[in-house]
Order: C-alpha cells, then structure tokens, then sequence
C-alpha cells in the first residue's frame, strides 16, 4: 500500500467515527494521522523496511496507529474498519459526498429520514422534509438541493489529474520492465493534462502482445481484467480505476499514440484535414482513402504510409506537432496552420513561488524549511503569504505577528546576503518577499489595513468566506481588492474544490477586465484539488493581457512539488513563459508590480 492509500484509509475511519458520533479526540488523531501519512516524503514500506528507524517516530503516529499501519503494508484488512464499515450503511458514504455535508449531518439525514441515496435526499429536499430537521433550515435544505446535483453529476466523480499522475508514472514504470516493450507512453486526458481524467489509456511498441498483455496483467494493483483482444486490454485496478492498454507495432505507434491521446474534438478536425487531403487516419495509421473503407478496417494488418510517429501524422495533415496539452479542439489547428502555436511553459521556466505558509498560521514548516526547500528546488525567490487574521481557524495573522514575521524575513535575507559575501557572490542564494494572503471580508475590505500591508512586498487577496453570496456582492468584494493598490494578485479567483465544491457565482469576465485595468495579476493555484484559474479562465487571462502568476499555495516544504500540475493548466491555456510572472527575474517582476502604482 502506498503513503497515500493508508491516508485514505485513516480519512474514512475518520469519517466513520464522526458519522456514529464518537469522540471528536479520536477522530482528530485519525485525521491528522491521514495528513501527517500523506505528507510524507520517504514511503511508510520503506521506513518500516529500515531497522534504525521506527514508525512512532513521526509526530501524530502512536503505537496503535503504527500497528494499524504495518497491518495495511502487509496487505491485511484492518478488522477495525471492516466493522466501522458493516455499522455504517452504504448510503451514508453516498450522501457524505455531497458539498457541504460532513458526517454529523449526514447521520442526522440517515437516521431521521431514513435517506437511503442521493435520489431520497434530493426527494427529501424538493418536499421540505429536510428543513424540519434540527440545526438545518430552508437555506441549507437549498444548498444541499444543489449540492445534490453536484455530487449526481458524473463529472465530478472523476481522478484528479495528480492522482492520475502518480498511478500512471507506476503503470509506465512497470511496463518499462517487460522486455518485449519498445515503447512505452500514456495518452487519453491524462497527457493532455486534463483537470480531472476519466480511465487511464497507456499506448505500446510491441512485436510480442502477449507478453506485454501478461505483464500488465501482473501489475500488483490490477484486481480483474475487464476485456483481453487482439490488440486492447482493459483492466480495473483498486480503486475503481480503469486503465485501457493499446499494444501496436512500431509502424502505428505514433498514429495509436495521437489517436487515443485525443481528444475526440481534436481528432475529428485532423480526420477532417486527411479527407481533405485523400488521406485517412485511423489508430493504425495514415493510409490514402482511395482505397475505400475497407481499407482503413483492414489497416491493422498493413504497412501504413506514415504512422510510426506523432509527428509523421501531423505532417501528413500539412501540420507541424501539436502539443497534447493543446489537443482540445479550440484554436490549436489554426495556431497550428498558421505557423503562431506557442512554445508553451514549462516547469522550468518558473524562477518563484509567489503563494506558500509556514507554521506561523496553518502550513507545517518554518520560513527557514520553506526557503530551503525553495532553494534546492533552484528557485530564485519566495513569498511567504501566511493567512491574514480573518481565518481564524488557521490562527491568522494580526497586525503585530505579522509586522513581527517581516522583521524577521527581512533578517533572514540578511543572512543569505551575508552567505553569499562570505562564498564569494555577488546575490543571495534566494530573495523572500514580505508576503501575506489577505481576506476579502464578507462586509467588503480587507482584514487587515493599508498602512499594514504598504510595508510588505508581496499581497495575495484571497476569498474564504461569504462563499454563496450572490453573484454581484462576490464580484464586488473581488474588484474591490483588484482596486487596492496594495493587492498584486487575486489568490484562487473562482474558489471552487474539484470533486468537492463548485465555484462561487462570480462574473469573471468582469474580475479579468479590472484585473487587466489596474495591472493586477490572476493566480493559478496549482494544488491539485484548486487548479484555479482553470485552463479555460486563464486563457481568456492572456487575451485580455493580464499577467497570471502560478503558485503552489504549498502549506509545508513538498507542497512546492506541486508545481508542475499548475503548469499544466497554463499548458492548457496555451501560456508561454511569458506570460507568467513568475518566470521573470526578481527584478523584472518588481517592475511589473510597480506598474501597478506602488
Ligand atoms: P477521459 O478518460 O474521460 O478522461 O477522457 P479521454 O479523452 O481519455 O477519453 P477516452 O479514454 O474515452 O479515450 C481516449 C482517447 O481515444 C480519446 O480522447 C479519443 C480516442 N477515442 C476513444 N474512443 C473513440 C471513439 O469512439 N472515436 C474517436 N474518434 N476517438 C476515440
Ligand atoms: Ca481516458
Ligand atoms: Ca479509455
Ligand atoms: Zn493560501
């Protein structure tokens, strides 16, 4: 079992506890037990593995937790959950999935109205039956009624794309060690860096089906195989996952690879360009239509004309190769044709993290942990932005500990100008900018003042609270800090958690038109569950020319590896490096804050 699967199994005994109402002290050590798991960097296997270290010794896992722990990475079911499981009916994980409701609720639904599934629940609302209950209301009888929707709706069942990630890197992994794999790639929504990705789809260069077949049947997480063929194989792993294997012969591969990376909007206009060129593309291939459909049935078992590379399909349609990321059927084909695709950014382009915590409020390390992992990183500067003191609940800053922390940062940076004296450089090691993440206040305004926040370098406004206001109070609350002088960036601008929780009603179109009139920057939140400017936003960003700043909101030091899922949203967006702020050097980014009349 991985780090992240044993967190999960802690969440849902968690969830289990609180859902029978048992003590709230139980069920925190869970919880944090999940957050301390998950946030590990070495594997839990692998620390067990090693005889001069001991379980125990992280914070949050006693021996009980530990014994649980060595029972899952031995494979074992844990007799603790199974029976947590049998006490708790089936339909309460259901309506635990919808936004908004958390165990205590949903037990009170189950028991006092006998809610047996999403549909119950949504009949229970529509004749207020759920207004009656205790502690709920008509207000929050409308909010689940909506919320309802949200959890029906399919779309918001799917993987997050870095959890795709993680299973997928596995998969490749293993199939790199079958001999009788020449190459090895994954497709489907998970390459074209989708949010959220539906099955796995993993394309092979093989002679030998067979043994590619029976070695990906062999990978330790598959529990059945749904479908063997001639050339397909699909799998289930744990988890529910489906995974789609495709094994073809050098010839097809690139055809295969372009054709099952999609997406199908994608691939109907290249479909669309081959006919017109006498020419049609199939996942074995491009072949000259004059041959008739026959021919493209018959394909499989033929050479093709072009095929064995991306690029040879593209340029048998008159294009050059288009990034998967792309591939959505937008404006790709004509940046394409018209020789005007961008060279989109990479991870490597960015030189700063503009939005992370420290221990001060509710992140896990200090601002020495996080400059140090910033640096090893190759970063060149940070903003620490702890909460300001309207998130109570993350112990926020007030007026004194945030001046305090400043104090200090800038005495930090002392320090790594005098390192860099003593070795000899001319520049620190890494810059940290006075940073703070305000709220914008349900009333309107910041919490904490101007006279505050002139004496910092670096101000997020971010929205945590007043969530379900209507839309024009929420999109005057956002303007109003556009319009701060002091704001230099709009932290996660839509507030929604994929899976979890839709956006908050908010004309964005109007939020990007102040942000490009007063030279305020838009976040790209890259936690995986954020990714917020999604592609689509972040794209109308660049055309109305506001500059977008990506950041990992990383609340401890490997939340900075997050990165990368960020930037594939402004892959998405069709974001070159110039586009991002924090691909610039720490001064040309100052010159691009003072534009805004600091
Ligand atoms: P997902 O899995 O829902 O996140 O989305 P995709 O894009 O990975 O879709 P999937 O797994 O159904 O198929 C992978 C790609 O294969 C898809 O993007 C385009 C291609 N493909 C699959 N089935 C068809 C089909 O029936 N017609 C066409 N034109 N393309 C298909
Ligand atoms: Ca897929
Ligand atoms: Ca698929
Ligand atoms: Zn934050």
């Amino acid at each position: 079992m991985t780090n992240a699967e044993i967190a999960a199994v802690f969440e849902e005994i968690a969830d289990l506890l609180e859902f029978k109402g048992e003590n709230a002290f139980r069920i925190r050590a869970y919880r944090n037990a999940a957050r301390t798991v998950e946030g590990m960097v070495e594997s839990l296997a692998g620390v067990r593995a090693d005889a001069t270290r001991k379980l125990t010794d992280f914070d949050g896992i006693g021996s009980d937790l530990a014994t649980k722990i060595e029972t899952l990475l031995d494979g074992s079911p844990l007799k603790m959950l199974e029976d947590l499981r049998k006490a708790v009916p089936a339909s309460a994980f259901e309506v635990m999935r919808v936004p908004g409701l958390g165990p205590k609720k949903a037990r009170i639904l189950v028991e006092q109205l006998g809610i047996d599934s999403l549909d119950a629940l949504e009949a229970a609302c529509q004749e207020g039956r759920v207004r009656e209950l205790k502690g709920f209301g008509a207000k929050t009888e409308a909010a689940i009624l909506e919320n309802v929707g949200f959890a029906k709706n399919p779309e918001n069942q799917r993987l997050l794309w870095y959890d795709a990630d993680l299973l997928v890197q596995r998969l490749l992994d293993h199939l790199r060690g079958c001999s009788a794999v020449t190459r090895v790639e994954g497709a489907g929504s998970w390459r074209r860096g989708k949010q959220t990705v539906g099955d796995l789809d993993i394309v092979v260069d093989s002679d030998n089906v067979a043994a590619v077949m029976d070695h990906f049947a062999s990978f330790a997480e598959v529990q059945s195989v749904m479908l063997r063929g001639d050339t397909k194989m699909s799998v289930r792993l744990t988890g529910d996952v489906q995974v789609d294997l495709r094994v073809v012969r050098a010839a097809s591969f690139g055809a295969a690879l372009q054709y099952f990376t999609g997406s199908k909007e994608h691939n109907v206009l290249i479909r669309g360009r081959a006919r017109d060129r006498g020419l049609s593309v199939n996942e074995y291939g491009v072949f000259p239509i004059a041959e008739g459909e026959k021919a493209a049935a018959a394909a499989r078992d033929r050479t093709p004309e072009h095929g064995g590379t991306e690029e040879e399909v593209y340029a048998a349609v008159g294009l050059p190769w288009i990034p998967p990321e792309l591939r959505e059927g937008r404006e790709e084909i004509a940046w394409a044709e018209e020789g005007r695709l961008p060279t989109l950014i990479t991870v490597d382009d960015l030189r700063g993290d503009l939005h992370m915590h420290t221990h001060a409020t509710d992140g896990e390390d200090s601002l020495a942990d996080m400059a140090a992992a910033a640096i090893a990183r190759g970063l060149d500067y940070i903003a620490i932005t702890d909460h300001g003191q309207r998130v109570s609940m993350a112990n926020g800053l007030n007026r004194t500990r945030l001046l305090k922390q400043w104090e200090e940062i800038d005495r930090f940076n002392e320090s790594l100008c005098e390192q860099a004296r003593s070795e000899g450089r001319r520049s620190p090691r890494l810059t940290v900018l006075k940073g703070i993440e305000v709220d914008m206040l349900e009333k309107g305004g910041l919490d904490l003042p101007d006279e505050v926040l002139q004496q910092g370098d670096w101000v997020v406004a971010s929205l945590h609270y007043g969530q379900s206001q209507p839309r024009e109070k929420i999109t005057a609350r956002i303007i109003e800090a556009i319009e701060n002088p002091h704001v230099q960036v709009i932290g996660h601008p839509t507030g929604r958690l994929i899976n979890r929780r839709p956006s908050y009603d908010v004309d964005m179109e109007a939020v990007i038109e102040a942000a490009a009139h007063t030279g305020t920057f838009l976040e790209i939140n890259a936690n995986p569950m954020r990714l917020d400017l999604d592609d689509v936003h972040a794209a109308a960003a660049r055309r109305a020319g506001v500059k977008i700043v990506i950041s990992t909101d990383a609340h401890s030091t490997r939340g900075l590896d997050l990165m990368r899922c960020g930037v594939m949203q402004a892959r998405r967006a069709g974001l070159a490096a110039a586009d991002v702020a924090n691909t610039h050097t720490l001064t040309a980014l100052r010159k691009l804050m003072h534009a805004k009349g600091r």
